[in-house]
């Protein structure tokens, strides 16, 4: 019987952390999958999801999207980095469907021109930017951020863009507006899953203004120095590194400021599941599993060690102190 598990094609401890003992405890692990007969389905699904992956195409008709290092604190960590094919076949965009690899079949749909986000509510400086304004707004930077998704897996992604702030500051919010609110497209036209009752649609995010504010929210045009694919939420998204990867809502088409807390997509599927702060705590267990772990993606061959979750997502030393005095369990 040919057994595969790694990219390869072999059974292969590949790091060179792994110890005689741990080799021995993952063939004892392989020969409780075959006997349970999960280890078929594990490897079917890998293999699965490996041919998806090799299938994605660049969207290389587009624009190269220029960008310098980022010089914000944080916003550059010195992990691997995931590989493109990874991750823009591995996706949550539940409007293009509910498995890993549907954002990567049906995105395709997705019309990107025209496109406008709109600005409102309590801002002095209300407005529709075309994307092209946008665009142009802010200095593009790239920030190699990881991305930490609720349900137990990370990736670390170069994202091209530039820190939300710098539109916030142009629009100028009124002394009022305490939180600001992302809505994401919803056109059941192109987008098949819109109407599916797993979320009430548009997708919607906010973030406290401190929070929005801070220079390591980004508004991402690029990953990989290129236009975002659309299944990565193209052709403009946010990205809050420290917080689960739900909270970086993708194609985004209006911000909206508020006196009051949104009342995000999430929260509404499943308030005691999903809070308004989302804030990655591997101390803050989710009610249906331990947040203490993740599997790195492109690390997961079927034995491939789980790393540990960092506070923030490792981005402490910058936005700890956002939260100081709160309650992280009850703010979850
Ligand atoms: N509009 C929209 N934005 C979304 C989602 C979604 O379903 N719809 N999924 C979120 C989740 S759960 C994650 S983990 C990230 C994934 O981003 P990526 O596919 O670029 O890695 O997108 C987030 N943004
Ligand atoms: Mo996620």
């Amino acid at each position: 019987m040919l057994i595969k598990t790694g990219r390869d094609g072999y059974i292969h401890p590949t790091s060179s952390e792994i110890t005689p003992q741990a080799v021995y405890r993952q063939r004892r692990e392989m020969l409780r999958l075959l006997a349970t007969g999960a280890a078929g389905a594990a490897l079917a699904s890998w293999a699965g999801r490996e041919a998806l992956a090799q299938s994605v195409q660049r969207p290389g008709k587009l624009a190269a999207l220029a960008g310098q290092k980022s010089s914000v604190a944080g916003a550059v960590t010195m992990e691997k980095v995931t590989e493109y094919k990874d991750a823009s076949s591995y996706n949550n965009y539940y409007e293009f469907g509910t498995d890993k690899g549907d954002p990567a079949h049906n995105a395709h749909t997705l019309k990107t021109t025209p496109w406008t986000v709109e600005v409102d509510g309590l801002v002095k400086k209300p407005g529709k930017y075309a994307l092209d304004d946008l665009l142009k707004l802010g200095a593009q930077e790239e920030r190699i951020y990881r991305l930490r998704c609720v349900e137990g897996w990370s990736m670390v992604i170069p994202w091209v863009g530039y820190s939300l702030a710098q539109l916030l500051e142009k629009v100028e919010p009124q002394p009022g507006a305490k939180f600001v609110e992302f809505h994401t497209l919803a056109d059941p036209k192109t987008m098949p899953f819109v109407g599916s009752r797993v979320l009430d649609w548009p997708y919607v995010e906010g973030l406290r203004m401190d929070e929005a504010l801070h220079p390591l929210t980004l508004l991402a045009f690029g990953m990989y120095g290129e236009v975002l694919p659309n299944q990565n939420g193209a052709p403009v998204r946010l990205v809050v590194p420290w917080k689960y990867g739900f909270k970086s809502a993708k194609s985004l088409v209006r911000v909206r400021f508020t006196d009051k807390e949104p009342k995000t997509a999430w929260n509404k599927a499943a308030a005691n599941e999903y809070g308004f702060y989302s804030n990655v705590n591997p101390n803050v267990d989710h009610p249906r599993w331990s947040q203490a772990t993740e599997r790195r993606i492109g690390e997961d061959g079927l034995f491939a060690k789980k790393r540990k979750t960092l506070m923030f997502n490792g981005y402490e030393a910058q936005v700890g102190q956002l939260y100081a005095g709160m309650d992280l369990k009850k703010n979850y």
